[in-house]
């Protein structure tokens, strides 16, 4: 079997590369060009995964890379992620995280139309949330052009399904974390504060918003979902969550708490960290993909935010001893 994964250097293409190897792929990683080098999470595995140019703004080296391989699945996980970017940023939004989509499909259309295809689709579509809990026929609100990029990505896939009898799926996936989060998020910006703290090379933590709920989930179990959705007889969509959700402030009290500290006395709160429209809460209900795909996910909160405090731990106590030889 023959898989390509854009977005292949980011947090879930590093786990799903790691899920498809041990599974006997050969794995196809598009990476965009850059002066520097951004394969840090995929280092491990670089010399087992072929790494292929190309970008989501360019049909022609999509076509390429599609018509060269002839894959037997395409996972699109390539995006611009971060929510508050896509304010500074929309019009590149746009284009990353929604036109991207089509062009991809597009390309598959065009040179392996057999092919089955995965959209990396968001829980931040449902924003201003119409139920609690949110499920695949919950209505989409979304509250940042990057959710509005995503509800896009969503519904072409579910175009080009409907017009081309394409194998097309999108997983509605809600925030799912690691230790190899890029720190800009909050899980990752608590945890490597927390070890920073812990160890005295930082003094206090900038936050924003503290009451937002999310349900937060480990990507090592959501890679696994994403898999499952390509080996059914039929396409269709599911959303991947865990079915509880938690306060930021829930999760900047877990990580401190394992470090021995007290949180109230670190954390300042920064308006430069609130959103111009925020999403409060969501909740994802999975039972679907409980039902249809047998997935569960294995990591609970508590568990998550400990190994992601413990892990970069031991990369700030490295960095010190580094510093100090
Ligand atoms: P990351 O931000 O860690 O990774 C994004 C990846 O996209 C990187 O490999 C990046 O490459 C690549 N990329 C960005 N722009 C382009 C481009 N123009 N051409 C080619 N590659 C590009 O995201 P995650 O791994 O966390 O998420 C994977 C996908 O799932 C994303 O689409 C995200 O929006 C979506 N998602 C994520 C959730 C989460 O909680 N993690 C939840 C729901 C959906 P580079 O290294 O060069 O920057
Ligand atoms: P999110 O993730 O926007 O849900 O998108 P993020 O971790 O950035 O924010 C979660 C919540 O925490 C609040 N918050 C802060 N967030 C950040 N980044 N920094 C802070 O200092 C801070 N203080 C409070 C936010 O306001 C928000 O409510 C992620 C991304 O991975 C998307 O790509 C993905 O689609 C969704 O999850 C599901």
């Amino acid at each position: 079997m023959k898989a390509i994964i854009t977005g292949v250097t980011g947090q879930d293409g590093s786990y799903l590369s790691e899920l498809l190897l041990s599974k006997g792929y050969e794995v196809y990683g598009m990476v965009r060009r850059a002066s520097t080098e951004t394969f840090e999470r995929i280092n491990h595995i670089k010399d087992r995964i072929k790494l292929v140019q190309g970008d989501l703004l360019d049909t022609h080296s999509l076509m390429e890379m599609m018509h060269d391989i002839q894959p037997d699945e395409i996972y699109n996980l390539a995006a611009m992620s971060f929510v508050p970017t896509s304010w500074t940023q929309p019009i590149l939004t746009g284009e990353f995280t929604a036109i991207g989509v089509t062009r991809v499909l597009e390309a598959m259309r065009r040179t392996c139309p057999k092919a089955k295809f995965y959209q990396a689709s968001s829980s931040e579509m449902y924003g201003k949330v119409r139920e609690v809990p949110q499920t695949e026929l919950t209505p989409f609100h979304p509250r940042s052009p990057y959710g509005v990029s995503k509800v896009y990505g969503h519904y072409i896939t579910v175009n080009y399904r409907e017009s081309y009898d394409l194998f097309a799926v999108s997983g509605i996936l809600f925030n799912h974390e690691s230790p190899r989060r890029g720190m800009e998020f909050v899980t990752r910006k608590v945890t490597d504060a927390a070890a920073r703290i812990k160890l005295g090379v930082q003094s206090e933590l900038r936050m924003g918003n503290l009451d937002s709920r999310r349900d937060w989930g480990f990507a090592g179990d959501y890679v696994e979902a994403m898999w499952l959705m390509l080996q059914q007889p039929k396409a269709d969509d599911y959303v991947i969550s865990t079915g509880e959700y938690h306060t930021v402030k829930d999760l900047v009290q877990i990580a401190f708490n394992h470090v021995g500290l007290d949180w109230s006395k670190y954390v300042k709160l920064d308006p430069k960290f609130l959103r111009p429209a925020e999403v409060d809460q969501l909740l994802g209900d999975c039972s679907k993909a409980r039902k249809v795909l047998g997935w569960k996910p294995k990591v609970n909160f508590k568990q998550l935010v400990e190994m992601m405090v413990d892990s970069d731990m031991s990369r700030v106590q490295k960095e010190i001893k580094d510093q100090n030889k």
